[in-house]
């Protein structure tokens, strides 16, 4: 079979909704767009354990702390799930952390901001985890097998986290006028950076075309944003927060709410690593990782007596 017959089957597969899966012949640009969108996924796992792997020796009980703690592992698994469906399209862990690390990938915005207070872990798993869960419920139907399946597992473990931190906030709103006002802080401060999550307007979005042709995304940057607005204005609105927004109004005649104009300078400015964090993420990733070479030297060196001991 020539490359045009094989592009046929694959433009017949994507048609007809079914999964490519590793094994099958696909595009070198629909490879390509993989390894970029599912590697900066799995970036932003991992360095989203950041902002709360800080608060988990200060977390006020027990609960607290074991409830964080499991969040955060959670979030190290779904970056190693999203490594290997990575993996399946030609490019090793070692390409894929050094991209990470030289700043050739990039990763979520939102993990460039600080968590200042407890608060914030509550604004995070209510915000940040939600609006995470609008973007991959779509990609749960994603065309690529691997990707689809590791967002099946993650987006129930998701929800869970999103609930640990709406449960932040609704204690906190229902607290002393002191908890309530850092809950409303904490709100002000995530709010915007979480609409950024879902990337700039589609008429901005170089990527958007291809991704929704080959059903890599099967929704929009601004229909996902739009609906997590919709689901989190209510949301607030039962805790008796305020979103941050003045133009945040409900439009009957649209069915959805409308909503004031993101920064997009701001956006800009963080994502080309001049955020009030990205440094500091880095720098602690790079000192991570290689404090943690004698974990990876033993687990191979350990394999490899197995080995020799099956043989
Ligand atoms: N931040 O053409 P566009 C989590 C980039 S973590 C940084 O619209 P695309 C959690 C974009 O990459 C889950 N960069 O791109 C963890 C592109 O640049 P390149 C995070 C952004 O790919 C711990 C350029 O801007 N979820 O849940 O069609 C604790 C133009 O954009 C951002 C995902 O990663 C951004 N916000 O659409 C708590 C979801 N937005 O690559 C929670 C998977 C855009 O051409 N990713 N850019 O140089 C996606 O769904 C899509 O990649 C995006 C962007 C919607 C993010």
């Amino acid at each position: 079979m020539n490359d045009q017959i094989y592009l046929e089957h694959f433009e017949k597969l994507i048609g007809a909704d079914k999964k490519i899966e590793p094994r099958d012949w696909m595009p070198e640009d629909y490879r390509k767009h993989l390894i970029r969108q599912i590697s900066q996924h799995g970036h932003s796992e991992i360095i989203g354990m950041q902002p709360e792997g800080n608060w988990i020796t200060r977390a006020p009980s027990l609960r607290a702390k074991l409830i964080l703690l499991a969040k955060v592992q959670d979030e190290g698994g779904h970056g190693l799930y999203l490594y290997s469906a990575a993996e399946t399209l030609g490019i090793s862990r070692e390409e894929l952390i050094d991209q990470l690390e030289t700043g050739k990938a990039k990763y979520s915005t939102i993990f460039n901001y600080p968590a200042v207070t407890w608060a914030d872990m509550g604004a995070i798993g209510w915000l940040v985890d939600g609006a995470a869960i609008v973007n991959q419920i779509s990609l749960q139907r994603t065309s690529y097998g691997p990707y689809s399946r590791a967002m099946i597992r993650i987006c129930k473990e998701e929800s869970f986290h999103q609930r640990q931190g709406y449960e932040i906030m609704t204690h906190m709103a229902r607290g002393t006028a002191e908890q309530r006002e850092m809950a409303q802080d904490a709100l002000n401060r995530w709010w915007w950076p979480s609409l950024m999550m879902f990337g700039p307007h589609d008429t901005n979005s170089p990527n958007t075309g291809k991704a929704i042709r080959w059903k890599i995304k099967r929704d929009s940057n601004d229909e996902l944003r739009q609906s997590f607005i919709d689901k989190t204005a209510k949301q607030a609105d039962v805790i008796g927060l305020k979103i941050p927004d003045p133009k945040l109004k409900w439009n009957e005649a649209r069915g959805h709410y409308d909503f004031g104009e993101i920064d997009w300078a701001e956006f800009d400015r963080v994502v080309k690593g001049n955020g009030p964090c990205n440094k500091q993420r880095i720098a602690h990733h790079v000192k991570a990782h290689r404090e943690g070479a004698w974990v990876r030297e033993a687990a191979t060196a350990y394999a490899a007596k197995r080995a020799k001991k099956a043989a």
